[in-house]
This record gives C-alpha cells, sequence and structure tokens, in this order.
C-alpha cells in the first residue's frame, strides 16, 4: 500500500498500488473459485490477521490440551490405556508444530506467537481450563472434546489458506482416533460395576456444557464469523456447527448407555437444526478472561515447560550453527 505525501510530507491517505490492485482482484477471484491461497499470493492484510488469530490460537489449544490428559498418564489403569493416552497426547504436540509452522507461512515467527501465548494476550480453547478429575475424565475429554473438535474441524480442511486446510486433514484424522479411544473406555466403564459406570456419567455430566461452548459464542455474539465465512476460512457458524455435533453426541450417547445432562434436545423440523438447553455463557467470558478453574495452572505449567526446555532450544541452535559452517566450508 503505498502512502501519499502533501509537500510538507505529511501522511494523508493510502492509496492502493497497482501491484495491491490486481493483488486484491486476483484475491478476490480465488475466493469466488472456492480455490487456495498460498503463501507467496497477496492477501489483505485482514485475511493475514484473522488467520494468524485463529491458527495461533488452535495451535496454542492444542499445546496446553495435553495437559489435562497428561496428567493421567502415570495413572492409567493398564499398560495398553497407558500406551494409547501417551501416543493420543503426542499427536497433540504433533498438532501444534504442524499449526505453528502453518501460522509461519503468514509471517509471525514462532517465538512471537510463544510469546503472546505466555504474556496471556493470545486465547486457547477454554475447554482446557477444566479440571480432569477422574480416569474416566479420559473418556469424555476423547469422546467429547475430541468430538467437537473434529465437528468444528472437518469443515476447516476446506479453508482457503492452503497450508491451514492441508495441515487439518492430518489433524483429523488423529483426531477421529482420538475420539473412538475416548468413546471405547466410556463403553467399557458404561459397563462395568454401578460405581465405573457412575464415574462415566459424571465425567460426561461435567464436560457436556464445556464442550458445546468450544464451538465459540452464538453467532449473534460473534463478532469475526461473518467476515471468516466471507473469506472461505470459516464453512458454518458456530451455532450450525454447535447443532450438528449435539444431533451427533444424542444419538452415541444411547449405544453408552449414558444420558447427556440436558433434557432440551430436540429436532428443529423448521429450521433442520438440533436445538439444547441454554448454555452459561456468563462462566464462558469469566474462563476467556483467565478467571476458569484450571487457567492460572495451565499458564504456570507451559510456562514451567518453556523454561526447562530452554536447553534444548540451545542445543538446536548451536547443532544448527555447527552445520551451516560445515556446509560453508565445503
Ligand atoms: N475458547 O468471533 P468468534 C483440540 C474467542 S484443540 C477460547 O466466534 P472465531 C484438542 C475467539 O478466539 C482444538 N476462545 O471467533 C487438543 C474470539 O476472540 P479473539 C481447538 C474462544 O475465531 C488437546 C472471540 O472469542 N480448536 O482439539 O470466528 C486435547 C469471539 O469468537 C472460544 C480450535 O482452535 C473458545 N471456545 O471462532 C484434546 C478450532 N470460542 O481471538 C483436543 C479453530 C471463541 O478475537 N478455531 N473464542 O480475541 C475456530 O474454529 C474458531 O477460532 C472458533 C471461534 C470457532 C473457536
Amino acid at each position: 500500500m503505498a502512502t501519499q505525501t502533501d509537500a510538507g510530507d505529511q501522511k494523508l491517505h493510502a492509496v492502493p498500488s497497482a501491484e495491491d490492485e490486481a493483488g486484491q482482484a486476483y484475491f478476490d477471484k480465488i475466493i469466488a473459485e472456492d480455490s487456495r491461497i498460498e503463501p507467496a499470493d497477496w492477501m489483505p492484510e485482514k485475511y493475514r490477521k484473522t488467520l494468524t488469530r485463529q491458527m495461533s490460537q488452535h495451535a496454542h489449544s492444542e499445546i496446553i490440551g495435553m495437559q489435562p490428559e497428561a496428567n493421567w498418564i502415570t495413572r492409567a489403569p493398564s499398560l495398553k490405556r497407558k500406551a494409547i493416552l501417551m501416543a493420543k497426547v503426542q499427536d497433540e504436540a504433533g498438532h501444534g508444530l504442524y499449526l505453528y509452522s502453518a501460522t509461519e507461512t503468514l509471517g509471525t515467527p514462532r517465538h512471537v506467537l510463544n510469546e503472546q501465548l505466555m504474556s496471556g494476550k493470545a486465547k486457547y480453547s477454554s475447554i482446557f481450563n477444566y479440571p480432569a478429575n477422574s480416569w474416566a475424565d479420559m473418556g469424555a475429554i476423547g469422546w467429547l472434546v475430541d468430538g467437537a473438535a473434529i465437528a468444528n474441524q472437518v469443515p476447516l480442511c476446506r479453508a482457503s489458506y492452503g497450508p491451514y486446510g492441508r495441515a487439518m486433514v492430518r489433524i483429523c484424522k488423529e483426531e477421529s482416533f482420538h475420539q473412538r479411544q475416548g468413546f471405547e473406555i466410556l463403553l467399557e466403564l458404561a459397563n462395568g460395576t454401578p460405581a465405573q459406570k457412575q464415574m462415566a456419567q459424571d465425567a460426561v455430566n461435567r464436560f457436556y456444557a464445556p464442550a458445546l461452548m468450544m464451538f465459540g459464542p452464538t453467532d449473534t455474539d460473534s463478532p469475526n464469523s461473518q467476515q471468516s465465512m466471507a473469506w472461505n476460512i470459516k464453512r458454518f457458524s458456530n451455532d450450525e456447527l454447535r447443532s450438528r455435533f449435539v444431533g451427533m453426541i444424542q444419538e452415541q450417547v444411547k449405544v453408552l448407555g449414558l444420558t447427556l445432562p440436558d433434557d432440551q434436545i430436540r429436532y428443529n423440523e423448521e429450521t433442520g437444526l438440533w436445538e439444547h438447553g441454554e448454555l452459561n455463557w456468563d462462566e464462558f467470558y469469566e474462563v476467556l478472561a483467565g478467571r476458569g478453574p484450571c487457567n492460572a495452572q495451565r499458564m504456570e505449567r507451559r510456562r514451567e515447560a518453556h523454561e526447562n526446555g530452554a536447553w534444548v532450544r540451545e542445543a538446536a541452535a548451536a547443532y544448527a550453527a555447527k552445520k551451516a559452517q560445515k556446509a560453508q566450508v565445503a
């Protein structure tokens, strides 16, 4: 964007350069064709900013999201369960890494994204500020949290930004395994002793509403949705995706022999949407403001892990410098 100046070199107003105009026309065409924008393509600054915000917050969610389940690795009830849980938590780390790499293609380096998380400037998904109190919570997290993530993320495989859409394809495949393993934990508990069944029901009761809130505020309170949908980043609104998810889990819960803590779930023939009971949005905004049950603990653990990993970063940088020096000599 060129800036027109008067004789006193005072900035008057921005005038789009010929390059910007051609870039905008190309961008509009790509979006209209439902095709893909790639990192080297021209893109509006607001598109870049929106993607950087959403993708980096998604990456942060994957990394912070490792904590509630990682706490249970040492307490898994069998070797098999331990191996599965460890693999799942490692997958989440991988998702964070693909997403940080994809975000970096938009121009913000990883250490800046990390600082935004550490300083509390960047958000991460509200769901990870709730505690995981029992082994059954590993089931509820897999079934409901990863289930909600899939419902939200499958449409993101078609996001207009190439690196985001491609990262989502692999992530969604892995999330399907995560959801399956969570469902299976709950199924086994639900068919166990009365105490085990109660533990499974209690976990579902606690995770149901927070999982529904993962889809974000209602459409009327979602400032970003409209523009993100116009840019083909989001394909469905927050309420549409939440409704689909409710439709999905109200069927699956029957197989578990459990119930959802919501007696207002019904299919609306007129709108074609699944309806659910009122969610506590005050609680949602409290969690976003950093005042959820585990916000402080999650951030403290993240900062600790970052500090403890300093030697790894130093060693990697030293190794890269040594390799570069060798290549130069050669
Ligand atoms: N939590 O205008 P809106 C996983 C924020 S991890 C916190 O609707 P948008 C897993 C929103 O950011 C997968 N903040 O926004 C990992 C915005 O604030 P800013 C996590 C939320 O972006 C480990 C404001 O509220 N999934 O699966 O159009 C173990 C207004 O909202 C939340 C993703 O990250 C929330 N729930 O839509 C197990 C999916 N909701 O940024 C599992 C990718 C809203 O303007 N992200 N906010 O300050 C998205 O699809 C969208 O960003 C959202 C929100 C649907 C979340």
